[in-house]
């Protein structure tokens, strides 16, 4: 489905991200709160093995709440790991209350003086995760103004940077890059109407057609907007529909499918359809 992730991409994605795992006690993973599962690499486990980790639910101003609720649950029960949900658009979200949890878990990992009082360097972290699910966002949102790079660690790396934060700690100023999985189709399709995978990698009809029978077959509510007169249809008609009720039309009447594909995507993309959900907890 997509053409960004040859093998020899993920290889050096994975490479890097093993070079960086090593420097720091504790790694953020970061999901999409809308995909739990879609948006998690499953060969992450393998990779950081026993090391800390938190996982972010991000976006979930996007996802639903309810749902979101289930899902950190879930997390915290089954995988056994701290969880916490972030709208990142809200400035302050993450120092608040992602901070004090990497904090909490960095902080007995961090080796100390032989009377135990002293540290005897900052805690250090870093995020990970699938490409657009906010790891850049997360990282700025956390340095706050104050983004003091403090330069090259002598003797860990010449080519790292690390942000000093208001708690003392350190964090990688490049996250991790996670490549998505994309040889379920139904996982693919999931990534890319949430956005995972960048245009040119789909083709959008296709994937707005698919969606529109999903939320017909799901939240079949959410497409009321669109004023169908029915929804017993496949995903290309009920494309066709939604391009008439849109005025999306070209010479002789014909439906312009790729507008109105564009505007289901975005439409969906930026919560207009409302706060959707695509996966519940196993
Ligand atoms: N609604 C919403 N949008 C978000 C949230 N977090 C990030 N975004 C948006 O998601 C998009 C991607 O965010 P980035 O921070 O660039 O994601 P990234 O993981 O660094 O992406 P890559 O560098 O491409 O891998 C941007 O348009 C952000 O504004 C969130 O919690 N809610
Ligand atoms: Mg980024």
């Amino acid at each position: 489905m997509s053409i960004h992730w040859f093998p020899g991409h993920m290889a050096k994605a994975k490479r890097l991200l093993l070079e960086s795992v090593k420097l720091v006690d504790v790694i953020v993973e970061l999901r999409d709160a809308r995909i739990p599962l879609a948006s998690a690499n499953p060969l992450l486990d393998k990779i950081i093995g026993k090391k800390a980790r938190i996982v972010a639910l991000a976006k979930t101003d996007l996802a639903n709440s309810e749902q979101t609720k289930a899902w950190l649950a879930y997390l915290e029960k089954v995988e056994r790991v701290k969880a916490i949900g972030l709208n990142l658009k809200r400035q302050h979200e993450a120092s608040r209350l992602l901070l004090p949890q990497i904090s909490a878990l960095a902080d007995p990992l961090v080796p100390r003086s032989k009377q135990g009082n002293v540290r005897l360097r900052p805690a250090r972290i870093m995020i990970v995760g699938i490409p657009n699910v906010g790891k850049s966002t997360l990282i700025n949102s956390l340095a706050g103004k104050s983004t003091a790079k403090t330069g090259s660690l002598p003797g860990v790396t010449r080519s790292k940077q690390w942000i000093k934060l208001s708690d003392g700690s350190e964090l990688l100023d490049t996250p991790g890059i996670l490549w998505p999985k994309l040889d379920d189709v139904l996982v693919a399709r999931k990534l890319a109407v949430t956005g995972a995978i960048g245009q040119g990698g789909f083709d959008e009809y296709e994937l707005a057609a698919w969606l529109l029978r999903y939320l017909a077959d799901h939240f079949p509510i959410l497409l009321g907007r669109y004023k169908l007169t029915s929804l017993d249809l496949a995903g290309e008609e009920l494309l066709q529909a939604v391009g008439r009720a849109r005025g999306c039309l070209v010479g002789g009447g014909d439906v312009d499918l790729q507008r109105a594909a564009d505007i289901v995507l975005t439409e969906f993309r930026t919560g207009k359809m409302g706060q959707i959900t695509l996966e519940s907890p196993p």
